[in-house]
Parts: C-alpha cells; structure tokens; sequence
C-alpha cells in the first residue's frame, strides 16, 4: 500500500489497529495529495494528546504563558474570524440555492485538490479521531481530522471526545465524517500566510471538508463549524435537528432542574447565557436534538467551549472568569500578551499599554492601514477550554447518552427595536414560524465584514446552513409534530433599546428571564397573551428581579420594554414574508398562514390599542 511509505512503524501499528478500508483509502488520498514530512497517529491515550500539545509549542504555533497549563495562539491579522466569501458547499451542476455560498462540485475539488498538492511538504500530519456527541449513544458521530496543525488538533483535544477507540469498533462501516486542514505556507509568526488561497470547501455527498491557508478556529477545526454543515444535511434527512445551540439546565423550585436549549447567532449572549453561575452548563455552541420516546433530548456536540473572551470579567461572567484564572488547560487566541500573561477588552483589570497581539507588536494608540485605532485584543479573540472546568458545569447531563430532555428553546437576536425582551410562543409551530424562522440579527465581529447591519438569520443557523432553507424548516415542523411531549418556545432580546438608543435592560436580567421561562415550563406561572406570544406580568418580574438580583423592577422599566411595538413588528412580518416569498424556492404554506396570523392580530390589537401597547393592556 502506497500509504504505508509514509508512516513510520509505531504510527502504522497504531493506523492498523483500525480496520476500516474507507478510512485507509481516504488518509492515503490526503497523505500522498499533501504529501507531509511525518505523521503523527492519535490513539485516545493522553501520551498522544500531551505530544500534540508539545508540538503546538515546539513549531511555534503556540507561546507557553506563565500559567503551565496556560498557551496563546496568534492567527494572521486577517484571519480573524469566519470567512463566509470563501466557505463554500460543494453542489453538483449548477443549482445555486439561495443563502448557501455555493460552488460547483468537481470544479471546487478540481481548485482546492490543486491547491493542497504538496501543502504538507516540510510538517507533521495529524491524525486524530473523535466522536461529536457521546460515543456509544444515539448521537455518536464519528469523525477523522488530519491536520498540518497542532494548534488545531490541541483544540479539538480539548473540544471534543476522543474517537480512536470509537473508529476501532465500526469495523468497516464508511460512515464517518471527514476532515482535511491545512494552515499553509506560515509567516515569521507562525500565521498562515497566504490568505488569498484560503478555501473551506464543504463537500456534502462524501461527507468531507477540506480547509486550507486558514488557521482561525471557525474555518479551521473540522470538527465544529465544519462538522456542523454536514450533520445539518444529516438532520434533515433524518428527521432530528442539528442546531446552533446551547444545552443549559435552570434550576426552578425544590431541586428541580428544566433544561432549555438556546440558539443565538454569534456574540449575541449565548455563551454568557449557559454559563451563568447559578444554573448548570451543558453545551454553549452545539446541540443534537434527537425524539426519544417522544420526548425531544439534547446532546452537547462538544466538551468544551471555544467562546470570545472580550468582556470576560470576574464580575459579569464569574464562571468563565474562573475558568480562565484558575489551573485546567486553556488556549488563549488572539489576545494581548505581556510578560507571560494574556489581556483582553473588557477584562477589569489594568491592561498594559504594550505587547504582542494580532496584529503583532501593539502599543496603546496603534492604528490599522484605514487609521482606526488596534484594541488590545480582537473583538473575535477566544479562549478554549473544556466544560469540566467549569465549577457550574453538570457532567452527568453531559455525558448522558440519551441527552437531556428538553423543556423549552429559546431563540435570541441582536435586535434594537422590535421583539420585546421575552415572549413565548402560543404553540410550536407558532414558535418555529415566527421566533426561529423569522429571526433577525444585526451583524457582529464573527464574521468578516461589516458590523451593525440587520440581517435575516432563521434559527442562528444561516452561516451554517448546508440544505435548501424550506427543506431545514419543514423537519422542524415534522420534528415537533412527531413528540409527545413539545418543548415550549421563546424568544428573547438582550439588545432593545429606546428612542435614544440606551439599553433598555441590564446583561444580569437574563438570569430572570430563564428563571421566569422554567416556571413557564412547569405551568407555575401565568401570562399575558398578546397578539406575539405569551408575555411576562408584571408582578411576576417584579419578585423575580427582587429575588434574584435583588434588584427594584419598576413599572415604568416594564412599561417600556415589554410595550408591543405594532410599525415595527409589522414591518419585521413584511420582511420576512418578502424574504420567504421572494429569496426560498420552497416554502411549507403553514409559514405564510402563520405570520399571515400573527399580522391580523396585530393589526386587531393596533386598532383597539393604538401602534405602541402597553403590556398593562393584555390580559391572561
Ligand atoms: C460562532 O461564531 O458561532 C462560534 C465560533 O461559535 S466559530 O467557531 O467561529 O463558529
Ligand atoms: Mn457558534
């Protein structure tokens, strides 16, 4: 076998261990295109992951910080986030589905092949098995990462569940997913370099991804977003849900514990909505969704959290803070460093006015080529970490192999003037329609582009959306029609503001919305119905945010957030409607019936109440 030229005794021994045909064929495909100077098998022993971390340090791709168990990571200054432009599903023909950055099959492998000929030529491959979800439960997914990188292999060490053992007992089942990187050609610091190569291509029919000249984790770890276009596709023609979701328990009244899943797109509070101290962290980015006995159960994708550490400070996010101050390992990327020690925007403390960051050396006041100031650290900067360092993390929830049950999900946007902070849905195809389907947030940091712009974002998922969007919405409705026991839906917004643009609540009254949502779950609490949904009363908030932040609610704070804003929940509706009717091929009728619904009931309520309504106005 051609392949077995390349590896060394010890590496073959531990490659052969696994006897699949599908899996050798498709390493030695990788292995004579990018043609490495050595390979490094991964077995699920820790000797293989501790190696890998030496490597990362050893090639330079990671800087030891005084902490031991501590390391950062630079990627190029231009390599900072997502590169949406240059991720590309791989379709066959010419079929450009709407949303979907899409290229042409052969013509896109035809380019990337091209392009990895002899990438790996002077490094070290990685071989690295994992499983997303736990192994041995109904959510395993097994998965190969090859990789010229030991920072990404590091991180998915500390991301996800460890496979080798997994792969051993498919025997020669082809069923896993597949995933090819390459950092390219690295400048002096070790950044890839030649950016204007940089390929995510996505290729559905064989289940593979192939990434090269990146290093940024969104582009670059296989096994999460890159993972997660494919499992998408997986979902749907399978009949579960593969989503942009948190698992998070909230714990209610006398030990009881209801777990909500929460979909947000990027830098949106998702990751400090799961982490709050006082409730238990299950996932903070990917949860599986499965019907078991009819109930709907989630399982976290990962083991970790790959989260942005901007604003991490010990007292908005305590539990991260923690984490990142305390001994478990962490990679800190893109950040400040100064004499061992990492810094960010946001953290609390004094940062110093010079050092190394992303864009090299940085002193206070460096500007960029367009003359806007450099902060310390980028505003897509990340730690990684695993979730059992977290003092709120719930272990037995994580490693679960029939998941959680799911009680509520939660859909959130960036979104300044039109959805209340919290409303649940009447029911859950009224909450797919018009809380998922219709989400819209503004832009953020975690992609490259620009900020600040509105933009239809259904369910989180549009960045990672790998089927037709009609398709994906339909096997949501089927998916809830099959349960027995339906999770509820809601919809929250961190980021209404008033007529002068201040905030119109606090980052802390998350912790009383979920609470509010667990009572919901567990029919303790009644509600207003308005024409979008259940909402909150007031007396209800108001001991609420005394009891748990200790905190005055008044009316009048009530009065303005939860006023039902008819022009611009109108407008959301048209919006939308114009999308769905104009932008998707396919769309299932029960959405148009839907906001079609909604639309009547508000134009009811503005006749009877006028454009702006005080929630004091709805009743039970
Ligand atoms: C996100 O941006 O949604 C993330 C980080 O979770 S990334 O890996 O870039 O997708
Ligand atoms: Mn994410």
């Amino acid at each position: 076998m051609e392949l077995i030229k390349s590896f060394d005794e010890y590496n073959l021994q531990k490659l052969s261990r696994i006897k699949n045909p599908f899996l050798h064929d498709f390493i030695a495909k990788y292995v004579e295109l990018c043609n490495p100077s050595k390979i490094f098998v991964c077995t699920d022993n820790i000797e293989d992951e501790n190696y890998v971390r030496k490597k990362a340090l050893e090639y330079g791709e990671e800087k030891q910080l005084a902490n031991p168990n501590h390391t950062t990571h630079f990627d190029n200054y231009n390599d900072q986030a997502r590169d949406k432009e240059n991720t590309r599903i791989l379709v066959s023909g010419n079929v450009k589905p709407p949303y979907i950055n899409t290229h042409n099959r052969e013509k896109g492998l035809e380019e990337i092949h091209e392009l990895m000929e002899g990438i790996m030529e002077g490094k070290e491959m990685f071989v690295c098995f994992f499983t997303l979800g736990p192994p041995n439960s109904p959510f395993e997914i097994p998965a190969i990462q090859l990789t010229d990188s030991a920072y990404v292999a590091h991180n998915e060490f500390l991301l996800f569940r460890k496979g080798y053992e997994v792969f051993k007992r498919l025997r020669d089942n082809p069923r896993f997913l597949k995933f090819v990187h390459s950092s390219g050609e690295l400048d002096e610091r070790k950044t890839s370099k030649n950016l204007d190569k940089r390929r995510i291509y996505i290729d559905l029919d064989e289940e593979t991804v192939l990434s090269i000249n990146t290093q940024y984790g969104g582009n670059s770890i296989g096994l999460k977003k890159l993972a997660f276009r494919l499992t998408i596709k997986r979902a749907v023609e399978e009949g579960w849900l593969s989503e942009h979701m948190f698992i998070m328990g909230v714990n209610g009244p006398n030990n009881r514990v209801s777990y909500f899943t929460g979909a947000f797109p990027s830098m949106c509070g998702k990751t400090s909505t799961c982490t709050l101290i006082h409730e238990k962290l299950v996932g903070d980015d990917i949860a599986l969704i499965r019907n078991i006995n009819g109930e709907a159960r989630a399982a976290n994708a990962e083991i970790g959290v790959f989260g942005i550490i901007g604003g991490v400070n010990r007292k908005d996010e305590p539990a991260i803070w923690e984490v990142l101050n305390g001994q478990n390992e962490a990679i800190f990327s893109n950040v400040l460093v100064k004499d061992g020690k990492a810094y960010w925007s946001g953290m609390g403390v004094e940062i110093p006015d010079e050092g190394e960051n992303h864009c090299g050396r940085w002193w206070k006041g460096k500007k960029d080529e367009e003359g806007n100031e450099i902060p310390p650290s980028h505003k897509n900067a990340r730690f990684t970490v695993r979730l059992e360092a977290f003092r709120n993390v719930d272990l037995e929830a994580l490693n679960s192999p029939l998941g959680v049950r799911i009680h509520g999900i939660i859909f959130g946007g960036r979104d300044t003037d039109t959805f209340p902070p919290l409303s649940e849905a009447f029911d859950w195809v009224h909450g797919v329609i018009t809380k998922g389907a219709s989400l819209e947030s503004e832009t953020t940091a975690a992609i490259l582009g620009k900020v600040g712009v509105r933009r239809f974002n259904p369910m989180a998922i549009l960045d990672f959306l790998s089927v037709p969007l009609g398709k994906y919405i339909e096997n949501y409705l089927e998916f809830g029609k099959k349960l027995k026991h339906k999770p509820r839906i809601f919809a929250v917004n961190y980021f209404l503001r008033d007529k002068n643009g201040r905030f119109l609540n606090g980052r802390e009254d998350k912790a009383v919305w979920l609470k509010w949502m667990e009572l919901r779950v567990n029919d303790e609490v009644s509600a207003l119905k308005t024409p979008i949904g259940f909402i909150p009363q007031y007396d209800d908030l108001r001991m609420l945010f005394e009891g748990i932040l200790d905190k005055n609610y008044s009316k009048d704070d009530y009065i303005k957030q939860f006023t039902i804003r008819v022009p611009e929940l109108l407008a959301k509706i048209w919006r939308i409607e114009k999308i769905y009717k104009e932008n998707v091929d396919y769309v299932p009728n029960i959405l148009f019936d839907e906001l079609k619904k909604e639309k009547n009931r508000l134009i009811l309520a503005k006749e009877r109440f006028g454009e702006y309504i005080s929630p004091f106005k709805f009743s039970g």
